[in-house]
């Protein structure tokens, strides 16, 4: 078993400059040194050289499309690539519209996955629908194809096809979804756990009617898309939309030891760490520590301390 490392220096999916330097971060705070821990390989591949188009005019709201479009076939293409070649794949951003390019190109591999979007926001504006114009809002609208007839030709995305189905998406942690967003969730019926749902059932329980949800008719591949916002402010200050009221540590640590435990997962992203907007060194570092720890969860490190494939009889 091998992990890739992929980052994704990009952050004209929104305003604020800064999660381009995600990587960079991530991997300061001991991400490569943390994996190697671990019985499978690492293979750090290095950071995506993204072309910058000068000239992108907004497409009716939408800002920057051929930048953000052109970054995510690029990476949809380096992201099939390592997952065909059998790597569990992690992506580190660069901001959440680069989920385009990593779920599809995991999708090109394995058309059957399934998804597992945690974060403060479900990502799920169209053109129409989205207040910002930012393309970090919109990245699960281009993936599903129930909404292809609400998504209008976006300069920069002629080379994408929707190719994911509602019934295979679940979200866990919301707490700021627009209007035209929670229209969208409840008219395709998707399957989504605010932080209040979370309060109410207990982060146990949501993992299980999770899986229940993804994987009771069929075991499939699994990716998971995390942004950092996912979390309370308190820990995970340095990213572009914080929102008050969000996962614990131990509720995010649990949701990436359940996903690990499936033995499915076979992509993940982490996104949205913006190392210009910590108040300090130390939140910044906080946020990034925090980060490795989501994905070293994710990837089998455990909190009971020895790994499974350590034999105790002996
Ligand atoms: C908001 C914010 N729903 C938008 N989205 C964010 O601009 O569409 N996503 N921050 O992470
Ligand atoms: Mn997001
Ligand atoms: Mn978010
Ligand atoms: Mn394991």
């Amino acid at each position: 078993q091998s992990v890739a490392v992929l980052g994704a220096p990009f952050s004209r999916g929104q305003r604020r400059r800064g999660v381009e330097h995600g990587p960079k971060v991530i991997r300061d705070a001991g991400l490569i040194e943390r994996l190697s821990g671990f019985d499978y390989s690492v293979h750090d591949f290095g950071d995506l050289d993204f072309h910058h188009f000068e000239k992108d005019e907004p497409y009716m709201d939408v800002k920057s499309p051929r930048n953000v479009g052109a970054a995510n076939k690029m990476l949809s293409g380096a992201v099939s690539r390592a997952v065909g070649a059998g790597h569990t794949l992690v992506m580190l951003g660069g901001d959440h519209s680069l989920a385009i390019g990593s779920v599809g190109g995991h999708a090109q591999q394995s058309p059957d996955l399934c998804l597992i979007w945690v974060d403060a926001h479900a990502d799920i504006n169209t053109p129409m629908t989205s207040p910002s114009g930012n393309l970090h809002g919109l990245p699960v609208a281009f993936m599903l194809k129930e909404l292809q007839d609400k998504m209008p030709d976006i300069p920069g995305f002629s080379w994408m096809k929707p190719f994911l189905s509602s019934r295979d998406l679940v979200y866990i942690g919301l707490r700021d979804v627009d209007p035209g967003e929670y229209h969208i969730l409840k008219n395709l019926g998707i399957q989504y756990f605010t932080m209040r749902d979370i309060d109410r059932l207990g982060i146990q329980r949501v993992m299980e009617v999770t899986f229940d949800h993804l994987l009771a008719r069929k075991q499939r591949p699994i990716h998971l898309s995390f942004d950092i916002d996912a979390f309370d402010p308190s820990l995970a200050p340095a990213t572009g939309t914080p929102v008050n009221g969000g996962l614990t540590y131990r509720e995010g640590i649990y949701i990436t030891e359940e996903i690990h435990n499936t033995g499915l997962l076979s992509a993940m992203d982490l996104v949205e760490v913006n190392p210009m907007l910590g108040a300090s060194r130390e939140a910044v570092e906080a946020t990034a520590s925090l980060a490795v720890d989501v994905i070293a969860s994710s990837l089998g490190q455990t909190r009971e301390g020895a790994h499974p494939s350590i034999d105790v009889n002996s």
